[in-house]
C-alpha cells in the first residue's frame, strides 16, 4: 500500500511498559504516589512480571465499572475467544467476520505503531494490529459511505457495569470516513508485544492517537459504514462537553477543565506537566483532514 504511516517514535520514546501499567499509582493522587515513593527511586523499573499482573490498573472501560480498578477487576470475565466482527452498511461485503480470519487477512507483516495518546496524561504506547483501511477495504467499501460507525460488546452476563445507565449501552463511537481511512487510525490487537489486556479492550479495538482517549472504542463487535454521520456515546451523555470529533487541542478547553497540558507517564513522579500540541503532535499529518473548518465550532 501507498500511504503507510512510517514510525517516527522509537523505541527509546516508549513509555515503560511498568509505568503504563502502574498509571494508576503515577496520576493517582497524593497517598498512591507516596507510596509509590515509599518503595524507593526506580520502584517502577524494579517491578517483577508477577507484579505487574497484581498491579492495580487505571482503565476506562464502564462496561465493568466507573472506578478506574474495575476494568481490571472484571473484565477477565470478558470471552473474546471465538469472536465475531460484523461489518455492515454500505459495504461490497457485509457479513460476520470471524476473529481469526481477520487476523491472517491483515497479517501482512507483523507491525509495530508507536504512537502518542494522551487525555490528561500521556504516553507512547507500542501497539500491534493492522491499519483500519486494510479492514475496511477488506469488506469493500462503497462510494455512498462518509463515516464510520462502531459498537463495542453488549454482554450483560459478562459485563456487571451494564446494570448502570451511565452511558447508553451499547458504547459506539464514530469517524469521518477519511479520519477512519488515514494510516494512523489503527485496530490494535496487541501492545507491549503481548495480547491486549481485556480491560484494554481485547480482542480488538480502535486506536485514534490524534484524539482523545475516549474514541479508542473498545472490545468491537461491529463496523457499520454509513451516509450520516453516528452517534457517539460521550456526545450522547454530554454534548456540550463532548463533540463528534474530539481532535486533541491544546486550544480549546473541555468546559470544565484545560486541555492547554498533559502529565507523561514514566517520567516520573514529579514528571512536569508538558504543553499539549494540536492534534497530539500529529498535526503535519492530518491538519489537512479539517482545512476550512472551525475547530471550535467542531470540538
Ligand atoms: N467500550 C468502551 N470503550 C472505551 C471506554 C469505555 O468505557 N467503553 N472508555 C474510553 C475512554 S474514556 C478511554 S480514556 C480509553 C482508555 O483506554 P485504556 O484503558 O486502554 O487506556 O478507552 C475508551 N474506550
Ligand atoms: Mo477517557
Amino acid at each position: 500500500m501507498a500511504n503507510r504511516w512510517i514510525n517516527q517514535l522509537t523505541e527509546r520514546d516508549v513509555t515503560e511498559e511498568a509505568a503504563y501499567l502502574n498509571r494508576r499509582q503515577i496520576i493517582g493522587g497524593a497517598a498512591a504516589g507516596l507510596a509509590l515513593m515509599a518503595q524507593g527511586a526506580g520502584a517502577q523499573e524494579a517491578l517483577t512480571p508477577s507484579e505487574w499482573e497484581d498491579i492495580t490498573q487505571y482503565n476506562n472501560y464502564y462496561e465493568f465499572g466507573t472506578d478506574k480498578g474495575d476494568p481490571a477487576r472484571y473484565a477477565g470475565a470478558l470471552t473474546t475467544a471465538p469472536w465475531t466482527l460484523r461489518i455492515d452498511g454500505l459495504v461490497d461485503r457485509p457479513g460476520d467476520y470471524a476473529f481469526e480470519d481477520i487476523m491472517k487477512a491483515m497479517t501482512i507483516e507483523e507491525r509495530i505503531y508507536r504512537l502518542r495518546c494522551v487525555e490528561a496524561w500521556s504516553m507512547v504506547v507500542p501497539w500491534n494490529g493492522f491499519e483500519l483501511a486494510d479492514l475496511l477495504n477488506m469488506a469493500g467499501v462503497q462510494s455512498g459511505a462518509t463515516y464510520v460507525a462502531f459498537e463495542t460488546a453488549y454482554r450483560p452476563e459478562e459485563m456487571p457495569g451494564l446494570r448502570f445507565p451511565v452511558l447508553d449501552w451499547p458504547y459506539v463511537e464514530g469517524l469521518r470516513l477519511d479520519e477512519a481511512m488515514h494510516p494512523l487510525t489503527i485496530m490494535a490487537t496487541g501492545i507491549y508485544g503481548r495480547d491486549i489486556p481485556n480491560q484494554n479492550g481485547a480482542p480488538l479495538r480502535l486506536v485514534v492517537p490524534w484524539k482523545y482517549g475516549f474514541k479508542s472504542i473498545k472490545s468491537v463487535v461491529r463496523v457499520t459504514l454509513t451516509d450520516s454521520q453516528p452517534p457517539t456515546s460521550w456526545n450522547k451523555a454530554g454534548p456540550r462537553e463532548y463533540g463528534f470529533y474530539s481532535n486533541v487541542n491544546p486550544e480549546v478547553s473541555h468546559p470544565r477543565w484545560s486541555q492547554a497540558d498533559e502529565r507523561p507517564i514514566g517520567g516520573g513522579l514529579f514528571a512536569r506537566r508538558q504543553p499539549t500540541l494540536m492534534f497530539n503532535g500529529y498535526a503535519e499529518e492530518v491538519a489537512g483532514l479539517y482545512e476550512g473548518m472551525d475547530l471550535t465550532a467542531n470540538f
